[in-house]
């Protein structure tokens, strides 16, 4: 095929009048419309001097033409790079610099920022607002409703996603058009998606979860999706009765239990819910079912391998645990001191194998070595086990990650803008249970000798370098941070210590 990605999930689609995104105002697309629209902007890309394997970074809102940006890429062979609307420009500064993207697409708003940044680093610059405007849209008027596929294998890369690292430097995962095709084949099999589908899409589409899970599925499928803006408990409600299927992360779902109108009848019609990119808690798992009579499906993925697991579609979905390894995934528990696999039943570093697993970090080496073994299998700092029915329970993690509302925050990352604070001496970053977003983040700060730290000027530096979502929702001043004989800060110890400030547990 002379482009896996782009002739499996779109262009087999061509000429289909089957509706392929609803839309909030009632309107539709269908998929010949959609891929009209890939093929005008694939078209302004081309002549914007895009070249397969260029990069494009993409900041904009969830919207149609957001989404045909991606079917765009995977045409013209350019790598996707997503990011979160959150992001401040000193983050998206990195992600441009790092990348060496060739084209940054922002919303106009956005553009007085950004724009200067991408001069100097040589990129170019087009907008595209959540309402379509922009010039990326008008651009792509003036090309036709046909491009011809740019030749790629599957070898190719179709995606860099960055996520951060424990040494606060984000990390480009390089994800090949195999790597999420073959996760899309094998996740629309195992939960029998079909043409009939059609998937409440609230998440983002700046994630794998969004981009890759919700749609490549449905894509790969030929089903339609209800795509909305964001999550909102009241437009998922107003929405459902339309719907097949629903993916979340569990705040989705705890948020809608927490409204009574969600209820049996207003699920029965329901084929399935999926929840993934953060531990659902057995609880929020039981009250589901109490309440709907639905087993949510709970699946575990990350960015660098996309789905490694899933509970059954038929069978037991079993509270706590994510599943078995998917068809052509194997998954094994190894001590994390020596690598070596561990007898079932024991806890250890969660290690992955197959077609779904990336191609290593962009540029950097050192990095991949660390992480992705030379036998092919990627270390994911997951802790966990395999039961004695062959389920994979994730009991923890061995890196020092907390994940808000299934955004991932690394502590490190916020630490060092805390520790370069007037009258801050060092501080420590942990998560703590939180009954919206699952846990939410702390930073414990100690004052160097005689100062008191002025907490409104720390929130405000972090409002300038981090996302909004990053933000410590609480600051503690400690005299100093309790360590261990090695010397090492003993996050456990305050984890413990502050667990119940936001549960009042
Ligand atoms: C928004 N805020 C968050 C937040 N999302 N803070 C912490 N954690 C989050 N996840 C901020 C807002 O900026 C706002 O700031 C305040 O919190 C309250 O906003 P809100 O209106 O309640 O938030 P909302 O916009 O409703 O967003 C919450 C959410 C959203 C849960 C709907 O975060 C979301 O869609 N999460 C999904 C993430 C996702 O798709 N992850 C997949 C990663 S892929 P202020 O200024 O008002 O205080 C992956 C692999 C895999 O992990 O396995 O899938
Ligand atoms: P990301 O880097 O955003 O792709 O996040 C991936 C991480 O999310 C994984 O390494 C896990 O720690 C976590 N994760 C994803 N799905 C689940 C799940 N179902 N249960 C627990 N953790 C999960």
């Amino acid at each position: 095929m002379a482009n896996p990605l782009y002739d499996t999930l779109f262009g087999r689609h061509a000429g289909s009048d089957a509706p392929f995104l609803h839309l909030p105002d009632g309107g539709q697309i269908s998929y010949a419309g959609f891929l009209a629209m890939a093929a005008r902007i694939a078209g302004h890309l081309s002549a914007l001097g895009l070249k397969p394997g260029d990069r494009l970074a993409a900041q904009v809102a969830k919207s149609p033409e957001a989404l045909a940006l991606y079917a765009a890429c995977a045409q013209t062979g350019v790598v996707f790079l997503p990011l979160n609307t959150a992001y401040t420009p000193t983050e998206v500064t990195y992600f441009l610099e790092n990348s060496g993207a060739s084209l940054v697409i922002c919303d106009g708003a956005g553009r007085e920022a950004l724009g200067p940044i991408a001069a100097g680093l040589g990129a170019q610059v087009a907008t595209l607002n959540a309402d379509g405007s922009g010039s990326l849209m008008e651009g792509a008027a003036d090309h036709s409703e046909t491009f011809p596929t740019a030749e790629r294998g599957a070898d190719d890369l179709a995606a860099l996603l960055y996520t951060s690292g424990t040494t606060g430097r984000s990390k480009g995962a390089m994800l090949s058009q195999r790597n999420l095709l073959s996760n899309a084949q094998v996740l629309k099999d195992e939960w029998r998606f079909t043409s009939d589908d059609v998937l409440l899409h609230c998440l983002p589409i700046f994630h794998t979860h969004g981009l890759f899970v919700a749609t490549n599925v449905t894509l790969a499928a030929g089903g339609a999706m209800i795509f909305l803006p964001k999550f909102d408990v009241d437009a998922v409600l107003h929405h459902l009765p339309q719907a097949t299927t629903m993916m979340g992360v569990p705040t989705f779902y705890t948020r809608l239990l927490d409204d009574a109108r969600f209820d049996g009848p207003a699920t029965q019609h329901m084929r399935l819910f999926t929840s993934g990119s953060a531990p659902l808690l057995a609880e929020t798992h039981d009250r589901f079912s109490a309440r709907t009579g639905h087993a949510i499906l709970e699946r575990y993925g990350m960015t660098e391998t996309n789905m490694n697991t899933s509970n059954p579609y038929e069978g037991d979905r079993r509270a706590g645990t994510v599943g078995f390894p998917l068809p052509g995934v194997e998954l094994k528990v190894c001590d994390p001191a020596n690598g070596q696999e561990l007898p079932q039943g024991e806890v250890g570093q969660l290690e992955v194998r197959g077609e779904n697993v990336f191609q290593g970090y962009w540029q950097m080496p050192e990095k991949t070595a660390e992480e992705l073994r030379e036998d092919g299998f990627f270390i994911t700092g997951d802790l966990g086990l395999i039961d004695e029915r062959g389920y994979v329970q994730i009991v923890g993690r061995g890196k020092d990650l907390i994940i808000s509302g299934g955004y991932n925050i690394y502590p490190k990352e916020i630490e060092l803008v805390l520790d370069e604070q007037a009258g801050v001496l060092e501080s420590a970053v942990i998560g703590v249970p939180h009954p919206d977003f699952g846990e939410t983040v702390v930073g414990v700060l100690v004052p160097e000798a005689g100062q008191t730290p002025d907490a409104d000027a720390i929130m405000a530096a972090a409002g300038e370098a981090l996302a909004r979502f990053k933000h410590p929702r609480k600051l503690i001043v400690l005299d100093e941070l309790p360590r261990n004989t090695m010397g090492k800060v003993q996050k456990n110890i305050l984890r413990e210590r502050y667990g119940d400030l936001f549960t009042g547990e």
